[in-house]
């Protein structure tokens, strides 16, 4: 039956967050009848298929620590957070009712694979999948992480950016943008907001993160600035364009601390970019996916689009406005 609950998650990466559950007879299910029916499932090592849904007795989910074995509930604790903290970031921040805006809710997948190292979106099977990472005690699922792999659904199915070339990097962008606004609107304790991609999920092994906002140079492969070759890398580096965009339009230039984490981003023409706040550059960033890009849409389209939206939500005359054309200017975007 239907019964919504609350359960306890004992999450690896977020700490102990509240899960919104199931009933049904007297197993709950890892199942969240609010936010548009999304369901956390079992891949117990394998790779095709849904696996099972997760259930439980007591309705406390994981341990809080990281195990292999395959009916370990602590990564689907993380997944199931992550996706109901997305939910309600599209909703409340955007009035967004799911990846298609129609209260549908999409699903996941954890222990996909055997030290699989990754994490994905398909829109075929409208589902995220996450890997266990390396010993299969690293899994792919923090809050970051899950923000920018259910972003991919929206935006395929809005601007529906063409995963290569500029265009592709965009696209991964705007999973890095909105993953980071989720990770700051949950506002967790265990996980503060910060502007790098997956810090919580050791992939390189020496704790570093996978990517960073305000320098995307740090990686070793992204890109801080446009250049005429920069379609050309892979799209999780050419990304770095306007990862490096968004932290300049949403926190200027410089060096500046933000929950205890330090950033200094610096600019291609070295002029300084004073940031209009994180809020405003994500209702910019949603606005031109949802309304001004296309698949084909580039970096110079990208400035465009955003001048748009800056126009259309604070006017042309704004300082908003003209803050979007300083931080591209500053990423060498003209
Ligand atoms: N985790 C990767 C991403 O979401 C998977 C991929 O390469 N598409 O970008
Ligand atoms: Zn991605
Ligand atoms: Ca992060």
């Amino acid at each position: 039956g239907i019964e919504n609950a609350t359960g306890t998650g004992k999450t690896l990466y977020s700490g102990t967050v509240s899960l919104s559950t199931n009933l049904s007879g007297s197993t709950y299910q890892l199942y969240d009848t609010t936010r548009g029916g999304h369901k956390t499932y079992n891949l117990a090592h394998g790779t095709s298929g849904t696996g099972s849904l997760f259930t439980d007795a007591d309705n406390v989910w994981g341990t809080g620590a990281a195990s292999s074995s395959s009916t370990d509930q602590t990564a689907a604790a993380d997944a199931a957070y992550g996706a109901q903290e997305t939910w309600d970031f599209y909703k409340n921040t955007f009035g967004r009712s799911g990846i298609k805006n129609n209260g549908v809710g999409a699903y996941s997948r954890v222990h996909y694979g055997n030290s699989y190292v990754n994490a994905f979106w398909d829109d075929s099977c409208f589902c995220m999948t996450y890997g266990d990472g390396s010993s299969n005690t690293h899994p792919l699922t923090s809050l970051d992480v899950a923000g920018h792999e259910m972003s991919h659904g929206v935006t395929s199915n809005t601007a529906g950016l063409n995963y290569s070339g500029e265009s592709g990097g965009l696209n991964e962008a705007t999973s890095d943008i909105f993953g980071t606004g989720v990770e700051f609107y949950a506002n967790n304790a265990s996980d503060v907001g910060d502007y790098l991609i997956g810090e919580k999920i050791n992939i390189n092994g020496d704790g570093t993160p996978l990517r960073y906002m305000d320098k995307p140079s740090k990686d070793g492969g992204s890109a801080d600035y446009w250049s005429s070759s920069v379609g050309s890398k892979d799209v999780h580096y050419s990304s770095g364009v306007a990862n490096h965009f968004f932290y300049l339009l949403s926190e200027g230039s410089g060096a500046k601390t933000i929950n205890g984490v330090s950033y200094n981003s610096p600019t291609y023409n070295g002029a300084a970019v004073t940031g209009i706040g994180r809020a405003k550059a994500l209702q910019i960033w949603y606005k031109a996916l949802t309304t001004y890009m296309t698949s084909t849409t580039n970096y110079k389209a990208a400035r465009t689009a955003t001048l748009n939206a800056a126009s259309a939500l604070y006017g042309s005359t704004s300082t908003e406005y003209k803050t979007v054309a300083a931080a591209w200017t500053a990423v060498n975007v003209n």
